[in-house]
């Protein structure tokens, strides 16, 4: 028996079932540090990392750009043979989930009816197929972004016409979600902003894309999805402003509509960093906040300023990311998702398999040593020493909401001399350094 999916034929001939042969192996075709059954901290590194493989990107990506046609071929023709082709990847690699976009498994079409009926017959096609190998859905989200239809925004907009339109798709994202089982569903706004705020009204649009959220929530909840939702953030790009900035941004507006309870987030690199933050930073805001739900795994380009999705090969990013991670005591349902592509000009079939091995790679060694610097606790404990005033006396009291603005001034007024202490930045990063390559 093969240990991968093989459907109505070989779609990656020649290429076998990925396997960990440590960072000793010349074999470029096999993992250096990503060891799916290896414990790391009580969990083996396949349910620490969820990995997923992106349907979009991976089986529907033709390299083409703004400025050029497609440069990659796919030999699959049809729903079925892609379908094949995905899962035969999937299990070659070894993600032990998958994501997708309605129109990126099924055909898409004008008419609801048809447009329906086809994702009937995707979802019966790939629930087949994971039935058959395992693998399972990390979410699922619909495409209420490329159609012309949707220029001026899905739940925000002008025409209510479009809205609905848009509703369609996800009801119907939703009934496939919960039978496929899917653990989330995400929701991007990729067009759900605006070019200029001559012609729009903010307000009127903020509120309908509350409402619109409110209401695919109670249907989720209503046919039995027990999941979180997801809002990914993003702050730009296709639109001039999109309304989920950030983190920060979409936190409150889900706190203002009363939807945190059912929503979190879906933070991916690429957007934070055009949000002019780190990846660290949006996870961090959001795990605070209580509300990570799950990540899109990519990185951008420090010279570009767009959403290059590349596949993570920063270790020093993706251990800053593992850290907040664990830090959060995990990603729960969600996962580390590659919402990212291999370059126009990376041609051969074997370049996804480089890309994912790279992105697999790179988060399996920050687990590692993010897990290492958690348990010897040299870093928590110097950040913990920065905090120490407030442990006891005044600092304590203030804290706990016992002092009045004149309780501080007269603390202020009795302690004359106050000792300076360094944040020890550069300290810290050494240690990080000594972590990484010792
Ligand atoms: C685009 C987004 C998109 C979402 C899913 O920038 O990252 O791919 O992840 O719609
Ligand atoms: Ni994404
Ligand atoms: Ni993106």
């Amino acid at each position: 028996m093969s240990d991968f999916y093989k459907g109505s034929r070989e779609f990656f001939p020649g290429i076998g079932k990925i396997k960990f042969e440590g960072r000793g192996s010349d074999n470029p075709l096999s993992f250096k540090f990503y060891d799916e059954n290896k414990v790391v901290a009580g969990k083996t590194m396949k349910e620490h990392l969820r990995f997923a493989t992106a349907y979009w990107h991976s089986f529907c990506g033709d390299g083409s750009d703004p400025f050029g046609n497609g440069t990659i071929v796919h030999p699959w023709k049809n729903t079925e043979e892609k379908a094949d082709a995905a899962f035969e990847f999937i299990t070659k690699i070894g993600t032990p989930y998958y994501c997708f976009h309605d129109i990126d498994a099924s055909k898409d079409a004008e008419s609801v009816a048809e447009y329906e009926e086809n994702y009937k017959k995707t979802t019966a096609i790939l629930l087949e197929r994971q039935k058959a190998t395992g693998v399972k859905l990390l979410w699922n989200t619909a495409n209420v972004f490329s159609h012309p239809r949707y220029m001026n925004g899905a739940s925000t907009n002008p025409d209510f016409r479009i809205l609905a339109r848009a509703a369609a798709q996800v009801k119907a994202s939703l009934d496939a979600n919960v039978i496929l089982g899917g653990e989330n569903y995400v929701f991007w706004g990729g067009r759900e902003g605006y070019t200029t705020l001559l012609n729009t009204n903010m307000k009127k649009e903020l509120e309908h894309m509350a409402q619109f959220l409110t209401l695919a929530r109670d249907y989720g909840r209503k046919i039995g999805f027990k999941g979180p939702f997801l809002i990914e953030p993003k702050p730009m790009e296709p639109s001039k402003h999109q309304y989920d900035v950030d983190s920060a941004t979409v936190i409150g507006f889900l706190k203002e509509h009363g939807l945190d309870k059912d929503f979190k987030l879906n933070i991916e690199a690429n957007h934070a960093t055009l949000a002019g933050h780190s990846f660290d930073h949006d996870l961090k805001v959001a795990s605070n906040a209580g509300m990570l739900g799950s990540v899109d795994a990519n990185i951008g380009d420090p010279q570009n300023g767009w959403d290059t999705d590349q596949f993570p090969t920063n270790i020093y990013d993706a251990l800053k990311a593992m850290m907040v991670i664990l830090d959060n005591g995990g990603l729960g349902s969600g996962g580390l998702n590659f919402d990212a592509k291999v370059r126009r000009n990376s041609t051969d079939q074997e370049d996804l398999f480089h890309a994912h091995i790279g992105g697999m790679d790179t988060f399996a060694l920050s687990l590692e040593i993010a897990s290492k610097i958690k348990e010897e606790g040299k870093l928590s404990s110097m950040v913990e020493k920065r905090y120490e005033s407030y442990n006891s006396g005044k600092g304590k009291d203030f804290e706990l909401g016992k002092l009045t603005l004149e309780n501080l001034r007269d603390f202020a007024a009795s302690d004359t001399v106050i000792p300076q202490v360094s944040g020890k930045q550069e300290l810290i990063e050494n240690i990080i350094n000594q972590y990484l390559f010792r």
